[in-house]
């Protein structure tokens, strides 16, 4: 099956009971038992629950992974794959990500004795360094959040199979449709689903898809025993947008690129990242490894004026000032007093999270519109 038709049917097949076409939102929270064991498949929906079970085949099926697991919001995901870990071990983690994985790690696992490097691996090289025995995990956000690093998925898998460590993508940025990193050598990928893959901004929830079985089997154990699982009612409003994610994903892409090179010759604007420039750094792996370069990019006023930036995002109308990203709408967002503040400023500032970077999540609306609000917020 190709992408596009994984996104309507993968993982899905008519309900069982009547042939309902659409998955059947099945609210509830227990099952019949006949004798005790005696189920059909089901017992208490922390554990299973069959529109749940739709969901994370879809996820899998995306992703060309062979399980799939829907948790509570894109942290609770992150959070279950750091249960994967103990006292004493290491992680070796993108320094540009979102905030709030960033204080999950720091405020949350640091205090039970993990350890985090933050570093800039867009040479893959550079990992060899904070490599030790203790190191159990890469954590990789591409494109990062906020700054649209990009970093090789296929050269940093090299290393974590040298050093036999695990490699996790948050590939919530990219969505399956732009790239899928267990295929290029990731063994875990992670989304915060309440983005792109729901589409819609109405849910929040995360996933995780993996292609061991040993590793699937850990990560169920800690999804039932730590229970952050979303509900049927949301596993449903996913399905429901996964399954016009290419279509949206196509036109966030090329709305993206219009005001990347909108914004790019705009004499007040100081620098654009946007992966698809040819002069972005890694755009040859961008280039490499994504379909197109999406739909979100940040970008910075002359003179990195904090109250200037404060005044564009708050002209904007067609644009929402607003956290979160990856919708049908436009967001606009200002990472340093938002998304990101909880990253002490001195650490921001070194991977470029300034005061005046404005964060644009490009929505699907007409671009003459997109472009005319910037206009006039920019001046
Ligand atoms: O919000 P939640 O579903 O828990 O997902 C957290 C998360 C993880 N990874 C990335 C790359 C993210 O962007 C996020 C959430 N980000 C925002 C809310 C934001 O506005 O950037």
């Amino acid at each position: 099956m190709k992408f596009n038709t994984k996104t309507i049917h993968g993982g899905q097949e008519p309900d069982k009971a009547y042939g309902a076409v659409m998955q059947p939102i099945y609210q509830t929270t227990t099952y019949a038992q006949s004798t005790p064991g005696g189920h059909k498949g089901f017992e208490y929906s922390r554990t299973h629950n069959p529109t749940r079970s739709a969901l994370e085949r879809a996820f899998a099926s995306l992703e060309n992974g062979e399980y799939g697991l829907a948790f509570g919001s894109g942290l609770a995901s992150i959070d279950a794959v750091m249960k994967l870990l103990k006292p004493g071990d290491e992680v070796i983690s993108t320094n540009d990500l979102y905030g709030g994985t960033y204080r999950l790690f720091k405020q949350v696992f640091e205090k039970f004795g993990i350890k985090f490097h933050f570093i800039g691996m867009e040479n893959a090289a550079d990992i060899e360094q904070y490599v030790n025995q203790n190191t159990k995990l890469i954590w990789v956000e591409t494109p990062t959040n906020p700054m649209l690093h990009i970093i090789d998925i296929q050269a940093i898998a090299e290393v974590s199979k040298k050093h036999n460590v695990l490699l996790a993508v948050d590939n919530t940025f990219a969505t399956p449709y732009l790239q899928r990193p267990l295929d290029l050598g990731a063994d875990i990928v992670m989304h915060s689903a309440t983005k792109y893959l729901g589409g819609h901004s109405d849910v929040v929830m995360g996933a995780l898809v993996v292609k061991d079985k040993e590793l699937a089997d850990k990560l169920y154990f800690i999804q039932n025993a730590s229970g952050a699982v979303c509900g049927p009612q949301d596993s449903f409003l996913m399905l429901r947008g996964i399954k016009t994610l290419h279509v949206r994903m196509q036109r966030h892409c090329e709305n993206g690129k219009k005001v990347a090179e909108y914004l790019a010759k705009h004499p007040k604007v100081e620098k654009v990242y946007w992966p698809g420039f040819e002069d972005h750094p890694n755009h040859e792996v961008a280039k490499k490894q994504m379909r197109d370069f999406g739909g979100m990019l940040s970008f910075t006023t002359k003179n990195n004026d904090y109250s200037e930036a404060i005044k564009i995002v708050e002209r904007l109308q067609i644009f929402t000032l607003a956290e979160s990203l990856g919708g049908v709408e436009s967001l606009a967002g200002h990472p340093a007093s938002m998304t990101h503040a909880s990253i002490p400023k001195e650490e921001r500032e070194k991977t470029g999270v300034v005061d005046s970077l404005i964060r644009l999540s490009i929505g699907i609306e007409d671009i003459e519109d997109i472009i005319a609000d910037l206009e006039q917020a920019i001046g």
